[in-house]
């Protein structure tokens, strides 16, 4: 099947586009290069040294035979995005491109319409292109769990049955999103629900967690998760970098962790794996005709202050064990032996106590096998954090945006 991965070349969608090739999927990555131009203008780089696209894919393909197809372009530009899919003819189209940090869309006016009109008009470019061309095409969307905000009810997926004045009705969940970047995922989801009913286009809007993680361990070989040209992002900043990600690394460089609040934020996560194996289902098993189907894609539920708790607990643990293995620096150990965590002033405008509790059934029942959150992905997160501490930017942990102004 060919599936083309658009923003292949961010952290979802690069470690998608290889486990999907190496699964033996025709794999083409369209990608504008945007988030390597937003990194620049904040002064900031992933944890890990990613190299240029086109040397990514010319390793790929020298270590296993492989090739991906490379379309370098904004999908905000119609005219590019529809000759692509004339040129590639997809079977799917995995959808990662968009702008996707809350923080970056709430920094002021011009980075809020930045956001919503390169996710909107990019989500509703895709839609025109496949109804002219590729009607059939399967869009697998990546939305966002944060679409439905912490209601004090259960999360179902997508859509609630209501029974309201003696009449009952099944209708999309009500949203609540938190930020300018969540609410341009809500847009999408209206516009591409709309677009399956009008022209019967079939779509998987995938509600994702905060995802965690870098190597995808067990999925590849280590040869590939070893070599540093196929290495993926982790950012670590407080624009890009997101919590339990963010903790590990603030563990490894001697920082305190950084809880917004008090704490008792509850989100849906994932591991990377079960990322790329969601798409593999999602992909695999398409949506009918005129049929816009949500998943919930996550595996657990945790609070930002738990989170927190863990990375602490991992760090000392991980000195026991690394102190015997691993041939690293005094400092390295007693940074992990002694993790502390502030609680700082929240920048963000959330619920800090609050019920959560969501469905996740549908990808479980088309064969999820989840990779819960363990000891050996905390430590293996903490290595690459260790790893690869010369390279943070102390000035980049502490949240600078603000929701409030
Ligand atoms: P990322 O920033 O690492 O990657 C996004 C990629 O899309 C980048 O390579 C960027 O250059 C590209 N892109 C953006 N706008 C584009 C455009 N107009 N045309 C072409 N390419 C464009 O982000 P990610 O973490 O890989 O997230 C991928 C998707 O998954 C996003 O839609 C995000 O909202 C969603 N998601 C991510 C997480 C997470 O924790 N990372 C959680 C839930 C949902
Ligand atoms: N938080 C902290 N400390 C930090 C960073 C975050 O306490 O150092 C808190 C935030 O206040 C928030 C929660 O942790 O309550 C999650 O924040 P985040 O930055 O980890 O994630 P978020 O902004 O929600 O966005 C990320 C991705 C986004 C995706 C979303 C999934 O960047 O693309 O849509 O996770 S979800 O959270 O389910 O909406």
């Amino acid at each position: 099947m060919k599936v083309l991965v658009i923003g292949g070349d961010g952290y979802c969608g690069w470690a998608t586009a290889l486990y999907l090739s190496n699964q033996g999927y025709e794999v083409g990555i369209l990608d504008s290069m945007v988030r390597r131009h937003w990194d620049m203008q904040l002064q900031v780089e992933t944890l890990t040294p990613i190299a240029q696209i086109q040397q990514r894919i010319q390793r790929w393909k020298e270590l296993t035979g492989k090739k991906i197809d490379l379309y370098i372009g904004d999908i905000t530009d119609y005219n590019f995005l529809s000759k692509t899919l004339r040129q590639f003819e997809p079977e799917s189209i995995v959808h990662f491109g968009e702008q996707r940090s809350a923080p970056f869309s709430m920094i002021d006016r011009e980075h809020a319409v930045m956001t919503q009109v390169n996710n909107v008009v990019g989500t509703l470019n895709i839609l025109y292109a496949m109804k002219e061309d590729f009607p059939d095409c399967h869009l697998v969307k990546l939305g966002t769990m944060g679409e439905y905000g912490t209601p004090n009810i259960d999360i179902e997926e997508g859509y609630i049955t209501i029974e309201h004045n003696g009449r009952k009705d099944t209708l999309p969940y009500p949203k609540q999103p938190g930020s300018f970047y969540h609410l341009s995922k809500v847009h999408d989801s209206h516009n591409i629900h709309f677009a399956c009913k009008i022209w019967g286009l079939r779509a998987t809007d995938l509600n994702q967690g905060i995802v965690y993680g870098v190597a995808l361990t067990g999925l590849l070989s280590d040869e590939i998760i070893k070599d540093e040209l196929l290495i993926n992002r982790l950012d670590y900043d407080a624009v890009f970098g997101t919590a339990l990600n963010r903790f590990c690394i603030q563990a490894a460089i001697g920082h305190p962790l950084t809880v917004y609040g008090k704490g008792g934020q509850t989100r849906g996560l994932l591991d990377i794996r079960d990322t790329v194996r969601c798409m593999e289902i999602a992909i695999a098993n398409p949506a009918e005709a005129g049929k816009f189907r949500v998943f919930n894609q996550f595996t657990e539920m945790f609070s930002v202050g738990d989170l927190a708790i863990m990375v602490q607990k991992a760090g000392k643990a991980f000195k026991g064990k690394a102190g015997k293995d691993l041939n690293l620096a005094p400092d390295d150990l007693d940074n992990l032996d002694n993790v502390k965590i502030n609680y700082l002033e929240n920048p963000r405008v959330e619920l800090e106590q609050h019920y959560f509790n969501a469905k996740n059934t549908n990808l479980l029942d088309l064969g999820l096998q989840p990779h819960y959150l363990s000891d050996s992905l905390l430590d293996s997160l903490l290595n690459y954090a260790i790893k690869y501490k010369q390279r943070v930017d102390k000035d980049h942990i502490l949240p600078k945006v603000s929701w409030h102004r």
